[in-house]
């Protein structure tokens, strides 16, 4: 049978290729790919991506549930979830290409990049203002596992970092604040926003137009920048937009989007200052997660608890 143990793995996924994980996690365990006997009894753990809402809910025998994600919205999206642990990943691999993912995007804006990329259409040669980094604020809304790996690259660059959570969460050399109370000090002192927040019914839709109005106006570059990185569904692309419109905002990288993918008739996709990258930052790599997994399940099946789990009361 197996060589970790006897327990099936459910493997569901939507918008995910689950051919890879299959053939990985099947050399050490019994996988059944969902749909296929979706309510099999010898199914003890299900890993998932976007599963279809209410097939764990007929697995009678199922222990746990593994996001195979760092983040678990699509998890909570079932509304029928099992009373059984759930986790997510942290990876380094994972947060590595996140934190590669907020430098570019940080240091292109911060290095003029739409503006250069305009000029060389226009065969201009010309050369802004450009402020040290020692003099620009990024600010991190969402002081987690990611969150924390991005703040320490952006410090070693030399950039001012902020950083706000839900809890008081003290790093060395960041400015923190957190809570409902420390969210417009922490605005007030950003140039660069880098959201990097799970999405829960506390953070749906947190970025809008109140927000965005609420960043440093008179930074050194001319203008606060927006990069989302977290979820889609925790921004209004209508306030981004009128935002980026009135002045409020310079320019905006988005990874991820209220819609996805990103519908061919949104105005983001051809907006200058707007810089569209379709959900790539830090892809789940099967090569680096699916051993991460199987650890899991082993520590489970030796009676000791899982790591990063999730707490069902706040979402993430
Ligand atoms: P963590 O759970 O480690 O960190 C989440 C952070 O957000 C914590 O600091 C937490 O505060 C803070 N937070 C949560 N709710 C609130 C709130 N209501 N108010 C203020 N702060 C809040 O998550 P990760 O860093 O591992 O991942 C973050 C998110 O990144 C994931 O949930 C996922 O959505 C997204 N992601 C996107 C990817 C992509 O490719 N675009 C890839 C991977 C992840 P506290 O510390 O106090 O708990
Ligand atoms: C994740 C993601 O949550 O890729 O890991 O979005």
């Amino acid at each position: 049978m197996t060589e970790t143990g006897e327990g099936r793995i459910l493997l569901s996924m939507t918008g995910m290729n689950p051919r890879r994980w299959f053939d990985l996690l099947s050399k050490h365990r019994e996988v059944v790919l969902e749909p296929d006997r979706a309510d099999d009894p010898t199914i003890r753990y299900a890993m998932v991506w976007k599963h279809p809402r209410g097939v764990l809910a007929r697995l009678p025998n199922l222990q746990a549930i593994f996001s195979v994600g760092a983040g678990v919205d699509h998890v909570f999206a079932d509304s029928r979830l099992p009373d059984i642990p759930i986790a997510r990943v942290v990876a380094q691999n994972l947060t590595q290409h996140m934190v590669e993912y907020v430098v570019w995007r940080v240091m292109d804006h911060h290095r003029q990049g739409a503006i250069y990329r305009a000029q060389q259409q226009r065969r201009v040669w010309h050369e802004p203002a450009q402020p040290v980094s020692s003099d620009v604020a990024v600010g991190i809304m969402g002081l987690g596992q990611l969150g924390r790996a991005a703040a320490s690259q952006l410090l070693s660059i030399g950039f001012k970092v902020n950083g706000w959570s839900r809890n008081d969460r003290p790093m060395e050399g960041v400015a923190t604040w957190h809570g409902k109370e420390g969210l417009t000090p922490f605005l007030n002192a950003t140039d660069i926003l880098v959201v990097l927040l799970p999405l829960t019914p506390a953070t749906e839709a947190i970025i809008d137009l109140s927000i965005l109005k609420r960043l440093r106006p008179d930074g050194p570059l001319g203008g606060p920048v927006l990069v989302n990185a977290g979820r889609g569904r925790l921004q209004k692309e209508s306030d981004i937009l009128a935002a980026l419109e009135d002045g409020t905002l310079k320019e905006a990288s988005l990874d991820v989007f209220e819609t996805e993918p990103l519908p061919k008739t949104s105005p983001l996709w051809k907006h200058p200052s707007v810089f569209v990258t379709p959900h790539a930052a830090a892809t789940s790599d099967p090569e680096h997660l699916v051993p991460l997994l199987l650890e899991q399940i082993e520590r489970h099946e030796r009676g000791e608890p899982l790591d990063n789990l999730v707490d069902r009361q706040s979402g993430y």
